[in-house]
């Protein structure tokens, strides 16, 4: 398990050397340079981020599409000095009294663009990633048993990657922590969207181990022992291992989630993650008192949450006359 005060350098040789055991070392790097790029899906000023589809061509000539995300990485404050000191060109862009804005120009090692590749990526996914209107959706408890639930138990993302964390077959080097209860118990992970290298940014998930959780919709206080682990022993590896307090952390569930296996968001409360807005993030404190109140709150109550334009579940919800 992972141990000490401070989120994990990329090249810690530590995680170099425990590469093999998340199964990435045994595939081969991605063929960035041979994307043949098709269409930028979405791009975001703000993020400083850029979503593209593209495709591989297989040695049969075949097309096979991906999605890659690039993204600019917030500064490391200790590396600062070193920008400074060992940028290879800056470049006046303009003066004027004694303001003056410049292009400065850093060494490769301390310009990284934190890249993301689904790939082969589905249709899904492409349309994940691609920048829509969304609808907002209230959704009785009716509508998830006659509408919702049925789609996605037709269709919904693999949870093969989850599987593979709790199975220790992928990113077992990374764990945070566990709880190995099959019952109350789960594994903290950081999450794919968060580098490690600072912690302004900080993203961990909780997986738990039962299986058959999918949502907040499926929550009773059957489940409060598991729950109640995760924010209590959540926080405690959180500030153990990177000294950020439980008063500073957002713990939350999303509804809908993009993977229906139970899961749990632990965000830096400065950071404004994707996904954190009032119409999808619910607090996991929260979630615990309505449930230590009624134990059927989330079989009761009508949840509001976002599908975008071109979303099937949206089609259904229009069709069934509920939009
Ligand atoms: N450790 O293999 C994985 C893995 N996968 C496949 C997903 N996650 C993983 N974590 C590890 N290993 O926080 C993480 C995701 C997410 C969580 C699932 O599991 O990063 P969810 O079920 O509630 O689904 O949570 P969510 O939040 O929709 O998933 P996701 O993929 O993060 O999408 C959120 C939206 O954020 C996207 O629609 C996208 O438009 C937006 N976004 C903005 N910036 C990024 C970015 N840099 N990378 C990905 N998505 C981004």
């Amino acid at each position: 398990m992972a141990e000490g005060p401070r989120p994990k350098r990329k090249h810690d040789e530590e995680e170099a050397e425990a590469a093999p055991h998340d199964g990435a070392a045994a595939v081969a790097p991605f063929p960035l340079a041979e994307l043949r790029l098709q269409r930028v899906l979405r791009e975001s000023a703000r993020d400083k981020a850029v979503f593209l589809h593209g495709q591989v061509t297989s040695p049969s000539g075949e097309g096979t599409d991906a999605v890659v995300i690039l993204e600019k990485t917030p500064f490391q404050e200790e590396k600062v000095l070193d920008l400074l000191k060992k940028h290879t060109k800056l470049e006046l862009q303009m003066h004027n009294d004694i303001y003056s804005t410049y292009h400065l120009y850093p060494p490769p090692e301390l310009s990284e663009i934190k890249t993301t590749v689904v790939y082969p990526a589905t249709e899904k996914h492409l349309q994940k990633y691609l920048r829509q209107e969304v609808h907002l959706i209230r959704e009785t408890w009716e509508d998830y048993k006659n509408i919702t639930l049925p789609f996605i138990q037709s269709q919904s993302f693999s949870i093969q990657w989850v599987y593979n964390i709790l199975e220790k077959k992928a990113e077992a080097d990374r764990i945070i922590h566990e709880n190995p209860d099959p019952c109350d118990g789960f594994v903290l992970v950081p999450d794919f969207k968060w580098n490690q290298n600072q912690l302004d940014d900080l993203y961990l998930i909780a997986l738990v181990h039962r299986r058959e959780v999918k949502s907040l919709r499926d929550l009773t206080a059957e489940h409060l022992p598991l729950l109640r682990n995760i924010l209590q022993e959540g926080k405690e590896a959180v500030a153990k291992r990177f000294g950020v307090p439980g008063s500073q952390l957002r713990i939350y569930l999303h509804y809908q989630p993009s993977y229906y296996h139970l899961h749990v968001h632990f965000t830096a409360l400065g950071y404004d993650a994707p996904g954190s807005s009032v119409e999808r993030a619910h607090l996991l404190a929260d979630v615990v008192d309505n449930l230590a109140m009624d134990s059927t709150y989330y079989q009761k109550r009508a949840l509001t949450f976002a599908l975008r334009a071109d979303e099937l579940l949206l089609k259904k919800f229009q069709e069934a006359g509920r939009v």
